[in-house]
């Protein structure tokens, strides 16, 4: 008799193969399968994220093998790390080893955001934290509009109201910075799991990227954790309005009132209702300052041929921008420049 179509989820990706978590047992009680992709699913370019529910081909229950026939359409998505179906973004960023840096910490945010996801926070090494460090930063990050909590994995009572939020129905994401801890409270938060993990090193007590693939992980029924690889410089998005969307307290400045123009960067702008007297006012134009040399620099290389792009200013030619990449002012342009000198590019 013809085995009925079986679909899964994709738990992990290695080079050419998968694990995919069946949605129901096979004949003999097996919860997963080791897939290869097929040639025209390959040929077609079509991604498999962590996350994704595939349809199975080709099953052969004795090996534990099976083909990747068909990828179903995704819901929310992280972009980096890539995985699918998202519920929650679980940002991770230690108090100490590494040292908290908040603009990292912003980037990750943003990029948490991007997915539409719910977004959450997380201090690790609470045990490495003067007391009010801790409460410093959980009311930063209220302020900035997160529920945060501080937890270490070596204090498992720490642990607890963590463990009750992530064993909600869904897929949580633990994202942020290599050695940060995110397989360790893994660890801490499912028995006898022995993910690897490593101290961290050297000066800036830098994690050692241990963590190589996303794995998926049951915490509790039908909730999934995703451990994923640390890494350093999260991608800013390209639009100004997707950044500004990224801020929860931006956001609920805009709900309460306007700016005057539609296409305020708030950055000083007359009748902007935003101002700089919030917590992460510098944060966001440093933000704000790079994607708009990206911007520029992009719109030069591609505009470069074509002379109606450039425009006398001054002594100098510059590339012509669409209206809501132009620098506000002189002085933008000084700070634009300064935050290019600060913030070299750096790896990933
Ligand atoms: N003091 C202290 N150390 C911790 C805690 N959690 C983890 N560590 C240590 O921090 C180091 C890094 O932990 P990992 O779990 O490997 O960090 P990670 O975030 O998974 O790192 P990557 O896989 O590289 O992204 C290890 O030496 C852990 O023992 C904690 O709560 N307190
Ligand atoms: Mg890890
Ligand atoms: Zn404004």
């Amino acid at each position: 008799m013809a085995e009925p179509p079986r679909r899964g989820q994709v738990v992990a990706l290695l080079a050419n193969f998968c694990w995919v978590s069946l949605d129901r047992p096979g004949p003999a009680g097996q919860q997963r399968l080791l897939c290869t992709r097929r040639t025209r699913l390959a040929k077609s370019g079509q991604a498999i994220r962590v996350g994704d529910w595939v349809q199975l081909d080709g099953i052969d229950w004795a090996a534990g093998r099976a083909a990747v026939a068909a990828v179903e359409a995704s819901q929310r998505v992280l972009e980096r790390p890539p995985v699918a179906n998202i519920t929650r973004v679980v940002v991770v960023v230690a108090l100490a080893e590494p040292n908290l840096d908040p603009l990292q910490l912003t980037r990750f945010l943003i990029t948490a955001e991007q997915s539409g996801a719910a977004v959450e926070l997380v201090f690790s090494k609470a045990d490495l934290g003067a007391p009010a460090l801790v409460q410093e930063w959980l009311q930063r990050a209220s302020a900035w509009g997160y529920g945060a909590m501080a937890v270490s994995s070596r204090r498992p009572a720490s642990l607890e109201a963590l463990r009750q939020r992530l064993s909600q129905p869904g897929l949580a994401v633990l994202c942020g910075p290599s050695g940060v801890g995110k397989s360790s409270l893994i660890n801490a938060l499912i028995p006898d799991l022995e993910l690897r993990v490593a101290a961290v090193s050297g000066r800036l007590q830098r994690g050692r990227h241990t963590t190589r693939h996303v794995e998926l992980f049951a915490l509790a029924d039908g909730a999934l954790l995703a451990d994923t690889p640390g890494f350093n410089r999260p991608v800013l998005p390209a639009d100004p309005t997707t950044l500004m969307a990224c801020f929860p307290e931006l956001r609920s400045a805009q709900a309460a009132r306007r700016c005057q123009f539609g296409d305020c960067l708030h950055q000083g702008e007359p009748g902007c209702v935003v101002g700089s007297d919030w917590d992460r006012h510098s944060l966001y134009s440093q933000c704000l300052q790079e994607l708009l040399a990206a911007a520029q620099r992009s719109d030069a290389s591609s505009r470069a041929a074509s002379a109606g792009s450039l425009r006398q200013r001054g002594n100098r030619v510059e590339p012509r921008l669409a209206a809501q990449y132009r620098q506000p002012s002189r002085r933008g342009q000084r700070q634009l420049a300064d935050a290019e000198l600060n913030h070299p590019g750096q790896e990933g």
